[in-house]
């Protein structure tokens, strides 16, 4: 049997699947200050403060920054969590959640 083990198989192994998954994005907005955006991104998805920094000014800067990426109910889950972090303290801040494709 030549060249048996060089032969590619057709298609990919059963079970490799790769996971759905959910991006959180970041919305800017005029209101919601630069410090209390660095708070929520680090409080709620475990960023450093360079890491939140530089999520909140592509946000501020683009209108708009992918965070992370996660199955689907844990991406709505710290959504929703940011959204209410923002509503609580009386500023627009939203994030929303989006397929990913
Ligand atoms: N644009 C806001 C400001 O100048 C900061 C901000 C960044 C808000 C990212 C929301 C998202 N205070």
């Amino acid at each position: 049997m030549a060249d048996v083990d060089t032969i590619p198989k057709a298609k990919a192994k059963p079970g490799t699947e790769r996971p759905k998954l959910w991006k959180v994005i970041l919305l800017n907005d005029d209101f919601t200050p630069r410090d209390f955006v660095v708070a929520v991104l680090k409080a709620i998805f475990r960023m450093t403060e360079g890491e939140a920094l530089g999520v909140m000014l592509t946000a501020h800067r683009r209108g708009s920054c992918v965070v992370a990426v996660y199955t689907r109910e844990i991406a709505e889950t710290k959504a929703r969590q940011g959204n209410e972090a923002g509503q609580g303290a009386g500023y627009p801040l939203a994030f929303t959640t989006e397929r990913e494709t």
